[in-house]
This record gives C-alpha cells, structure tokens and sequence, in this order.
C-alpha cells in the first residue's frame, strides 16, 4: 500500500514512522521546510521509551513530487483542514481512500468538500506524540486507533475494515467501528475536559486531578459537551468524566497539544472543540456557559499573542 501522510507533525509522523517500518511506503507532506530538509538529509529521529531510531522517509512540502496514494491520512491541525482538502484530492489515487484521526469535529465534513464522501474514513487515536524540533518527534504513549467510515454503507465499512486490519498488521493496534460518530464524540469529550483547561493553567494533563477546582471545571465542561451529545441523539457513554480522568491519568505527563499551541503562539483547535460544542449548543438553544468560557479565555489568548 502507498500511504502519504498529510501533516507531518507529532502523529503524522508517527504513523508514518510506525508503517514505514512495517515495510509501508510512506511519504510525508509538510509545509515546515526546516522539518522536511531534516527528515530528507538525516531521517526522522523518533524517540521514546520504545527506543531511538533514525528512519529513512521521504518527505516534501511539494504535491508534484509526491506518486499517488492509495491511503491518505490527514494529521494537520483542524484549522487547516480546507487547505488540507484540496492537497489530499491532488494527492489520492482515483480509486484511493483518505482517513483523518484528527482532533477535534467538522474535519470530514472541510474534507468532503473536495473529496467523494465514500472515500473518506474518520477515526480516533489514542496515541500521544510531540515534536521535539525539526526532524525529531517523541513517541509519549500509545493507545487504540479507531476507524470508520463517513458515509455508512457496506462497501464503505469494507474499506473501513481492511485499513484497520492493516495497521494492527503494521504494529499499530487498530478496530473498525461502525459507530464512528459516537468514538468521535468520545474524543470530543476527553479533549472538551482536558485541552482548554491545561493551555490556560500552563498544566500537564495529570495535574487537572491535582485540585478539586479543576476536577470540577473539567468536569463541568463534560458534562454540558455530553447533555448537548445526548440532546442530538448521539449515544455516549454513562461516565464520561470518569473516563476523560482515566485518560488524563493515563497521560498524566503529556502538555495536551493545545497547550503545546499556547506554548509557541500557535493558533489552536478551539473551534473544533470547545467552539463547536458551543456553536452547536446554540443550534439548539441549549447553555453551555463552562464551554463559552474556555471558548473565549483561549480565543482572547490567541488575540494577544504578540503582545505576550
Ligand atoms: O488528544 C489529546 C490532546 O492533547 O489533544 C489528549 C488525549 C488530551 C492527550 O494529550
């Protein structure tokens, strides 16, 4: 299978890193240049408590130059995902398929602008990663990759099976799901009760647990981003605090990638996350103060970047 990976940050490259060694020809697409110059001249250095390895992976930040892929995987912020779109049509095989493991809701729908929703898988992952400067990333946790189809169908959920079935034969443990929307959700909500909260405090996951204060933030985020879940018809599970606390526990280490964003003045994925449960709360008329509040504290830190 050719696979190209759109994004080549901390997960992009990861994945691609985790398939090219399974024997994949992977080509990572990235407009950081310094990044694309260092993977090219000296490999992509993934690090971790699994070991340090150097890989040789082609990388470009030039759609010519990169062959057809039968899979493409979208890993770059959800900000970017129209731009994304248009990248991915250029680089799919006709009869290819894209997955996006993206953070945060709307991907898919940014990516159906440009591409056959047939086409298009979504998923979730649970591993961690970050970039530790040009040409290195770090491998900080690993978990479950979930993979379903957009537009549900027999065919669809065919090709949703054998992409998951060749990660877990790549190393990557992998399931299908025809519940995809509902995986998604779960997502949503972990990163609804850990993302703002950490980029705001300055915190890593774990220390969320630390205070009885942010536990009730935290959780207080959750529980409305649920009832609105509920309020749509999408089916979440019963104790989704419990949860998001199992998963900052279990990442307890980790800056989440939103506060990886704060941290470098980036624009972050709010509006995918904290944003969209806002927007589509007001959809239904229901309140959601605790979610309008991280919304608007993270978006008038990113206003003020530059006069940090
Ligand atoms: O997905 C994450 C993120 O940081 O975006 C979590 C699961 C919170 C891990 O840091």
């Amino acid at each position: 299978m050719k696979i190209t990976v759109i994004g080549a940050g901390a997960m992009g490259s990861l994945f691609g890193a985790l398939l090219h060694e399974s024997g994949t020809d992977v080509v990572l697409f990235d407009l950081w240049q310094e990044h694309v110059r260092r993977i090219n001249q000296e490999g992509l250095t993934l690090c971790g408590q699994w070991g340090e390895r150097s890989l040789k992976i082609m990388a470009s930040s030039d759609p010519e130059q990169i062959r057809p892929a039968d899979l493409v995987l979208v890993f770059v912020k959800s900000t970017n995902t129209p731009q994304a779109a248009k990248t991915a049509a250029a680089l799919l095989a006709p009869e290819g398929l894209l997955l996006t493991l993206q953070n945060g809701m709307g991907n898919a729908e940014a990516l159906a602008a440009e591409i056959d929703p047939e086409q298009i898988l979504v998923g979730t992952t649970a591993h961690g990663a970050h970039v530790l400067g040009p040409g290195r990333i770090r491998h900080a946790g690993q978990g479950e990759t979930v993979v379903g189809s957009w537009l549900v169908n027999e065919k669809t959920m065919a090709r949703a099976e054998e992409v998951s079935a060749y990660f877990n034969q790549a190393g990557i443990k992998a399931r299908s799901s025809k519940r995809v929307l509902e995986n998604l959700w779960d997502k949503l909500l972990v990163n609804v009760g850990i993302n703002a909260v950490t980029a705001l405090t300055g915190t890593k996951n774990g220390q969320i647990l630390d205070l009885e204060v942010s536990r009730q933030l935290s959780a207080a985020a959750i529980r409305e981003a649920s009832l609105l879940a509920a309020s749509l018809g999408v089916r979440v599970r019963e104790n989704p605090v419990e949860h998001v606390f199992a998963v900052a526990e279990a990442t307890t280490a980790n800056r989440s990638s939103m506060g990886q964003d704060v941290d470098r003045q980036r624009k972050t994925e709010i509006e995918a996350i904290n944003g969209y449960v806002v927007r589509e709360a007001d959809k239904i008329g229901l309140s959601v103060p605790v979610n309008l509040t991280l919304t608007g504290l993270i978006q008038t830190l990113e206003a003020h970047y530059k006069d940090i």
